[in-house]
């Protein structure tokens, strides 16, 4: 019996191996938009947050004459109940958000052939929101998350303030676009208001140094795993407006100093249609040259960065290969599509090895970590196995422990390294 350090014997038992190593692996998520209990309802779960994601928002409106003003006038369990109708019963739920809801829903044990929503409503009417969150871990055999926290947000300052954000399995992400995305005409004012001496450009030494006070109070406040910030396709480094002086003054400096990476994640293109909302936004492809001068300018900084662009995918595999401190992670939004997911990781795999963090899933909803984590998973172990089989094709002999090992390392192991690095 191969008790794990024998060398594997052929293709069959090469398959079995990877697949069992990768749904074995618990994961750390690195990207959601969850929340630990002490959020209140920032924390979104259940059936009507399920059928209301903006991804299928946006599909929605494609199937049905109903306008935008009439869908926003609706309650959610209206707004659920539409979509239940549109995209589950009038039409077969193909695309991958509605799937999504069938494989959750069916791996929570509910009978997914009776078609009935009174009957998921009922489910999740009887479960606790603590259960819910063990259930949920369980299933989709996630250790920990990391969350997207806002320093601008008031909802979320009660709970920063008190101190006590509850269940340790959630992790703290400081996210900055309100910083550098919308300074003059957010930041500037709230910034004041708490007290910091900025001026309107973000011009002078002053405001620089004030800027840095709040991104180290924070820091000390969330312990966050890294710093975030969504940018748009046309985003360029350097630059000499706010960006520029943000990064270069204040973001850059204490992310060097506290150890806390800098996440990029570039290509959207905000409200592309504002009447849609949140699922308003679209993608395009970036200029990395500006990704270049960032990671060649600042080698003592750490950079995670995902792109929304599929365009941009491979251009982003031979920059990892120029620069340590940057970490490749996840497939993000639009390119968390099977298809494309597959692509990406081949491509990622045969560019830049096992040095790469190949998931997360942009969680909205608690629910959602099942079915995002369950295809993903299955994607990436069959693209695995496809790659160690070629090793085998050339003679390499691997083990059970060694995929293992792999798998470990691609589902949170590099994240860990990568945190620790100096
Ligand atoms: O994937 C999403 O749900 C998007 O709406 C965004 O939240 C995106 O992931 C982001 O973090 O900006
Ligand atoms: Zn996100």
């Amino acid at each position: 019996m191969n008790n794990g350090t024998q060398p594997i014997a052929n293709a069959a038992e090469l398959k079995t191996a990877v697949t069992e190593a990768v749904h074995a692996q618990r994961v750390t998520d690195i990207h959601t938009h969850l929340f630990s209990p002490p959020f209140g309802e920032l924390l979104l779960w259940g059936i009507d947050e399920l059928l209301t994601y903006h991804y299928l928002i946006a599909e929605v409106f494609r199937k049905s004459d109903i306008s935008y003003q009439q869908f926003w006038a609706m309650t959610k369990a209206e707004q659920a109940e539409l979509i239940w109708q549109r995209l589950f019963i009038e039409n077969s739920p193909l695309s991958e958000a509605c799937r999504g809801v069938v494989t959750t829903l069916n791996e929570l044990g509910l009978d997914v052939s009776a078609r009935n929503l009174q009957d998921y409503r009922d489910y999740f009417s009887d479960t606790s929101v603590e259960a819910f969150i063990d259930t949920v871990f369980e299933r989709a055999n996630v250790s920990q998350v990391v969350m997207t926290n806002d320093p601008f947000d008031l909802a979320e300052s009660p709970v920063w303030a008190s101190g006590n954000t509850g269940d340790s399995r959630f992790h703290a992400a400081l996210r900055l676009d309100v910083l550098i995305n919308n300074y003059p005409e957010t930041a500037y004012e709230h910034l004041r208001g708490l007290g910091y001496d900025v001026d309107a450009t973000l011009s002078s030494e002053k405001a620089h140094k004030e800027v840095r006070r709040f991104l180290e109070a924070w820091i000390q406040r969330m312990q966050p795993k890294y710093m975030a910030v969504s940018l748009p396709p046309d985003f360029r480094y350097p630059d000499d407006g706010i960006l520029g002086r943000v990064f270069d003054n204040c973001i850059l400096p204490v992310s060097r100093e506290f150890n806390v990476p800098f996440a990029l994640m570039i290509g959207v293109k905000r409200a592309v249609n504002p009447q849609l909302q949140l699922a308003g936004d679209g993608s395009a492809k970036a200029d990395l040259s500006s990704l270049e001068a960032l990671l060649r300018g600042h080698p003592d900084n750490k950079f995670l960065v995902t792109l929304l662009s599929r365009e941009n995918q491979h251009e982003l595999c031979v920059i990892g290969r120029k620069f340590k401190n940057l970490m490749i992670f996840g497939c993000w939004w639009f390119m968390n599509n099977p298809s494309i997911i597959e692509e990406i990781t081949r491509e990622r795999l045969e560019l830049l090895g096992l040095s790469i963090i190949p998931q997360h899933s942009d969680a909205r909803i608690l629910d959602q970590l099942v079915y995002k984590w369950k295809h993903s998973r299955q994607i990436i172990a069959d693209v695995l196995a496809e790659k160690y089989q070629t090793l085998l094709d050339a003679g390499w002999c691997v083990t059970r422990s060694e995929i293992a090992r792999d798998v470990g390392n691609l589902f949170g192991g590099n994240f860990e390294r990568f945190l620790q690095a100096n």
